[in-house]
């Protein structure tokens, strides 16, 4: 079964970026969500159990039909959910050099996300980065991309302080960006 992971800092650890009561409810109720139903899909194919979720999402069309839906949308939520609290972090780090090109392009990617979804630097095989969206919870990895970098751009992620002002908060996360975090997903 899976089980919702510890934040490796407390809620109110990103202020005055992201709001604790914004990281409280993303955390135990958005991301217990995905994991509860998640658990909830696998029941009906125990033996998926025991392959990564990872491996389902890059096998994504070899699932069962009847889950493939529920693997895309409450594995892929708590996969990202899982990666995103990782790459971000209370201490401010410098921004990686090869991020600096990459920040306004990935800025805008994120302010064109229509409706909900995430924003992504990933990696292909060679190890070119690039910027990608994806819609709701799909994770890159169902385009056999491994995510270096992401931000979440439902609007639960921000509502609560920003309301309709994303931009507002694409700005704020760029604060508690886990810079060491990321060096270590390009490694
Ligand atoms: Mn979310």
């Amino acid at each position: 079964m899976y089980e919702l992971p510890k934040l490796p800092y407390s809620y109110d650890a990103l202020e005055p970026h992201i709001d604790a009561e914004t990281m409280r409810i993303h955390h135990t109720k958005h991301h217990q969500g995905y994991v509860d139903k998640l658990n909830v899909a696998l029941e009906k194919h125990p033996e998926l159990f025991k392959t990564p979720i990872e491996d389902l999402l890059r096998n994504i069309n070899r699932a069962p039909e009847d889950i493939r839906g529920q693997l895309i949308n409450h594995g892929g939520g708590h996969l990202n959910h899982s990666f995103f609290w990782k790459v971000m972090a209370p201490e401010k780090k410098d921004m990686l050099s090869e991020f600096m090109d990459i920040k306004e392009e990935f800025t805008k990617a994120a302010m064109s996300v229509f409706g909900s979804g995430w924003t992504w630097v990933v990696a292909d095989h060679a190890g070119k980065l690039s910027v990608i969206t994806t819609p709701n919870q799909e994770s890159p990895l169902m385009q056999n991309l491994k995510p270096v970098l992401g931000l979440d751009v439902w609007e639960h992620a921000y509502y609560l302080k920003h309301q309709n002002r994303r931009a507002d908060y694409i700005e704020a996360w760029w604060n508690v960006v886990n810079w060491s975090e990321v060096e270590n997903n390009l490694k």
